[in-house]
């Protein structure tokens, strides 16, 4: 064991392609000093030799953005008074570098200690998410930003942000500001600017994470039409219009003219080369009551299946965004309804609790569609007892299937639908439940197989959660050397 006392430093291999000035690195020194050293105060006496932990990357990536290709693969070699950490992206580095500083401890007498020890890590699953819903609850960009703190420390990768639904619009829009002047909860006080967004791609940066928007529709869409007249359908009671509204208008070609140009916005606007256009849950109702859609199903020879009207809508939006480069992911309802959708489309399984998510990943993948599990990961339930250990064990890849339907899954997600959630108990209803499903998707499922063993780890975990200043609730009875405060 060797003490690490105050004098540490990070530095770069002389054979890194990044350098000194490579922005993801330098900032998460300086993040990763203070949360290795809480207690530092800046004018401690330095005893020993320093302790140095050097950085060697292969590739120059410091002011890319991460991707689904980035390798977060690293090595970590600790030894006497230093440490290598090798790795081919800045993103495998930040990585290591968790893992580094979770290896850091304190003794009671308050010197720091590392063990020696040799890591070779990489990711089970490429796309490991988190979704926040800031639609049915305004969550402040200040909590967002710490949530995606807290993901990196668990190795989350996502942030799925699910901006807007049927309660409140709060994304500015630079297109159509009249969205969140008339769609949010307030103008003012319950959006997000241009700004925000740019702060909240921009800090999940920094920590490699990615920012997945999503823009749900033709259904969820009732706060659309408040700004925007005529997007959605007019319901029926007979022969005149009810005063309600029901999923985007999907007969007027003014609705593709207006999505074309949304869409083209949040291209611009949010750099992932992903984009998630929901088409879930969609009532048709609504539609069916409206003479206009019935004359455009004849016309269509749809007859009365309002699925087929549905796929017609989806067709439509998948291309516009596929025209502008980005990868669609879209709720499993758009699968159920027609299979034409393309090929590179992710499927997002979100029904099917607890048992039958497996019927739909052996039947999806065999249709050779990539899909995204999140039906056994809805955060937001509560219950009372250990329910962590059902996340944990999840097997997403314990379905009936080949080994080439098994690479087809990408990972999952932690969904936090916001119906009862607000920043008020985000925190303690994420964590540390979501690290249990964050181990799932990062780590060897046989190396990682007891539910047993993982409850010291994560309740040790917790712990640290709790130091670092997240709101982690407790796991059971226990305590920790640094509560809450
Ligand atoms: N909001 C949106 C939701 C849900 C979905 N989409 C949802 C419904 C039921 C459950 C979980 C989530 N709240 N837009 C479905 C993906 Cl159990």
């Amino acid at each position: 064991m060797e003490a690490v006392r105050m004098a540490f430093y990070f530095g770069y291999g002389r054979q890194s392609a990044a350098q000194q000035g490579c922005s993801v690195l330098d900032s998460a020194f300086i993040r990763y000093f203070s949360l290795m050293f809480p207690d530092y105060t800046g004018n401690d006496v330095f005893e020993d030799k320093p302790f140095n932990i050097e950085i060697t990357v292969d590739h120059d990536d410091c002011e890319s953005y991460p991707n689904e290709d980035s390798s977060e693969r690293y090595h970590l070699s600790v030894s006497a008074g230093q440490a290598a950490l090798n790795a081919e992206t800045v993103w495998g580095a930040l990585r290591g570098l968790e893992t580094f500083s979770q290896l850091v401890y304190q003794d009671d007498f308050g010197s720091y200690f590392v063990n020696k020890t040799e890591i070779d890590d990489f990711p089970s699953f490429q796309f490991r998410g988190i979704l926040l819903d800031t639609s049915r609850h305004y969550l402040p960009v200040k909590d967002i930003l710490k949530t995606l703190d807290a993901m990196a420390y668990s190795k989350f990768n996502v942030f799925h942000w699910h901006i807007v639904d049927d309660p409140s619009f709060p994304y500015q829009s630079q297109t159509f500001p009249d969205l969140s002047s008339k769609g949010a909860f307030h103008p003012m006080t319950h959006i997000y600017t241009q700004s925000d967004v740019r702060r909240v791609i921009s800090h999940a940066r920094l920590w490699g994470i990615r920012v997945v928007p999503e823009f749900d529709s033709p259904g969820h869409t009732k706060s659309w039409g408040k700004g925007q007249p005529d997007l959605l359908t007019p319901c029926y009671s007979g022969s005149t219009p009810s005063g309600a509204f029901g999923p985007v208008n999907p007969v007027l070609p003014s609705t593709y003219q207006f999505m074309a140009s949304l869409f083209k916005e949040v291209s611009s606007v949010f750099p992932d080369s992903y984009v998630h256009l929901g088409g879930d849950e969609v009532d048709f109702s609504c539609w069916s009551s409206n003479p206009d859609v019935r004359a455009f199903m004849q016309k269509m020879g749809f007859g009365v299946d309002f699925t087929k009207l549905e796929a017609f809508y989806m067709e439509n939006i998948v291309n516009i965004t596929s025209a502008l480069n980005k990868t669609v992911i879209v709720w499993q309802d758009v699968f159920d309804y027609h299979e034409r959708i393309p090929k590179d489309t992710v499927l997002h399984i979100w029904k099917g609790i607890p048992a039958s998510y497996k019927a739909e990943l052996s039947r999806m993948t065999k249709a050779g569609m990539r899909v995204l599990l999140a039906a056994p990961w809805y955060i937001n339930h509560i219950s009372y007892g250990q329910d962590w250990r059902d996340y944990y064990n999840v097997k997403p890849l314990n379905f009936s299937g080949t080994e080439e339907q098994k690479k087809l899954v990408i990972g999952g997600e932690v969904c936090m639908w916001g119906e009862y959630v607000d920043a008020t108990n985000l925190s303690p209803r994420l964590w540390p439940r979501a690290s249990a499903a964050a181990e799932r998707l990062w780590s060897d499922e046989k190396q990682t197989s007891s539910v047993g063993k993982a409850f010291p780890r994560l309740q040790d975990f917790r712990c640290k959660l709790v130091r670092r200043g997240i709101r982690a609730e407790p796991l059971y009875v226990g305590h920790c050397k640094h509560e809450y405060q």
